[in-house]
């Protein structure tokens, strides 16, 4: 058993913070405080994926009942080229045999859904209008400083912490990394612009289908998040069209200014795609009836080589910031909770325990992130561009089958979530929750709360 008197405080209470705090509390773990720089914790964001290796630890932590009232069972993923040219489609998920579903999910939906099990579990832990703003650490404990953003002339409520741990879980512009790498500055930008909307319509395909057309500098991925539209025999799809802005060879890698919450007129992309109408999906006309479209540099970093620094380590974006390539960046966020909490159930010596959940992960993310700069699972949308520029009748005469196939099997083998391990895992751990439960209700009588 771990030492539930562990105190452990974790910055950001985004996607990575909130399931990291639920599963050190499966663990055992009771001592546990999340702070948040926003004033408030609202539901931001549009799609996102989870892919089933990830969609396991949720149901682990009791959690696959509601990610399956909200998301979308994916089923299919299909490539085509800019003119709408067929070029390969796999299934996902249960239809593609494996025994967890991948989720598409609407972002601001899953953060609500992870904040209310932390709440429920872990009562009052999250303190928001906390911005992190420095550290100490000695060989005993750190101690982490806060202020408000909102005010920054008045002090938080708690000004500062001092626990037994500290992770950095608070994302791509991470402050806890930028102490441990002071010259690394903002994140490199890949010279392509993201836009995102959401929009409810008709269902496309099989109505529970990916899509992802076009090339490397100029795509359209749309794919439906919303289980409640669905029931309705609608389909709320998120879709993400993308551009090259800046040449590839320019050396300014700085990012234009964006967030994630901001808004922007539809003229800055709409023309490129206004004639990217497919059989099955006119894209003028989604860009054209979806109200709210925000703006995102795509950004990431080159990996670091150590992300555990004696009680403090890195997580989820903070430590390995990915291009949005391949749909996994909450995914290996959320396998990144599960390595961090079983290495401090095994190893009672904090820092080893750190180097330890650091050396599990920062190899296979350093790996997806030089992967994704390739395209990652898309390049087989760059190789049918590079080769066949002006379009195709049969993808065959383009690319072999099996190059087709293995572009995508070397890429989940990458990313965790080959079919053989994650089954592997779905049986071994068959029960885990439903245990933890029994364990819980016998052992304490907590019978008629929800208090785990
Ligand atoms: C508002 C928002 C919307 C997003 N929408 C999408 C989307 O639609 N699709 C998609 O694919 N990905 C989206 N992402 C990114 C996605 O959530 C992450 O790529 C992934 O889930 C990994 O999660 P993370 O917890 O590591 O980082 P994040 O989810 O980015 O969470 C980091 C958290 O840390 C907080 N934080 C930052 N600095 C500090 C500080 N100094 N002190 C305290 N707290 C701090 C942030 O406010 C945030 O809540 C979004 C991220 C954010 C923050
Ligand atoms: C991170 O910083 C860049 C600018 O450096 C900004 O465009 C982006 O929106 C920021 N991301 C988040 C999640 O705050
Ligand atoms: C950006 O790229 C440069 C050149 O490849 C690299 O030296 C630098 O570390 C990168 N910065 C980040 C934030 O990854
Ligand atoms: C739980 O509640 C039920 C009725 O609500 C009762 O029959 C049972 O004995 C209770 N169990 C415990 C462990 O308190
Ligand atoms: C078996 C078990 O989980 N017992 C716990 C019941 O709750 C008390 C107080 O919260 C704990 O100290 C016990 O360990």
């Amino acid at each position: 058993m771990p030492d539930p008197d562990l105190s452990i405080t974790i910055i950001g209470g985004g996607i990575g913070g909130l399931v990291l705090a639920l599963q050190l509390h499966f663990s055992g773990f009771t001592n546990i405080h999340i702070f948040e720089a926003s004033r408030q914790l609202k539901a931001i964001g549009s799609g996102i994926n989870l892919q089933p290796s990830a969609v396991l630890v949720l149901r682990n932590l009791g959690l696959l009942e509601e990610l399956e009232r909200t998301g979308i069972r994916t089923e299919e993923l299909r490539y085509y080229n800019r003119f709408g040219d067929y070029v390969v489609s796999e299934k996902r998920g249960v239809k593609a045999g494996y025994a967890i579903p991948q989720i598409s999910i609407h972002r601001g939906m899953l953060h609500d859904l992870l904040l209310e099990a932390v709440k429920e579990r872990l009562g009052d832990c999250i303190h928001t209008d906390h911005t992190f703003t420095s550290f100490t650490q000695t060989e005993k404990d750190v101690t982490a400083h806060f202020a408000r953003r909102s005010d920054p002339t008045t002090p938080p409520t708690s000004p500062s912490i001092t626990t037994d741990i500290l992770i950095g879980a608070d994302g791509i512009n991470s402050t806890v990394r930028s102490l441990l790498y002071p010259n690394e500055g903002p994140p490199n930008f890949s010279g392509r612009l993201l836009w995102r909307g959401v929009s409810e319509r008709a269902p496309f395909l099989t109505g529970r289908s990916m899509v992802w057309a076009g090339h490397a500098d100029q795509k359209f991925i749309a794919y439906p998040v919303g289980r409640e539209a669905e029931l309705r025999g609608r389909s709320l799809v998120n879709w993400i069209a993308e551009l090259r802005v800046r040449d590839k060879d320019d050396p300014d890698l700085t990012p234009p200014v964006a967030d994630w919450g901001k808004t922007v007129p539809k003229e800055r992309f709409a023309g490129s795609f206004e004639k990217w109408t497919f059989g099955f999906l006119s894209i003028p006309e989604l860009i054209a009836e979806t109200e709210v479209v925000a703006e995102f540099p795509m950004c990431d970093r080159t990996p670091v080589g150590r992300w555990s620094f004696g009680r403090l380590t890195l997580l989820g974006d903070a430590a390995h910031p990915l291009y949005p390539i391949g749909s996994n960046g909450a995914s290996q966020a959320i396998l990144d909770a599960v390595a961090l909490s079983s290495a401090l159930q095994q190893e009672s010596d904090i820092p080893i325990a750190l180097t330890k959940y650091q050396n599990v992960r920062l190899p296979p993310t350093a790996k997806i992130c030089f992967a994704n700069r390739a395209n990652g699972p898309d390049h087989v949308l760059q190789l049918a561009h590079e080769r066949a520029p002006d379009g195709f009748e049969s993808i065959d005469d383009v690319i072999g089958s099996l190059e087709l196939e293995e572009v995508g099997r070397a890429y989940k083998l990458l990313a965790g979530f080959d079919m053989e391990s994650v089954n592997r895992k779905v049986k071994e751990t068959e029960g885990a929750w439903e245990r933890r439960v029994k364990a819980k209700v016998n052992g304490n009588g907590t019978n008629g709360t929800n208090r785990l």
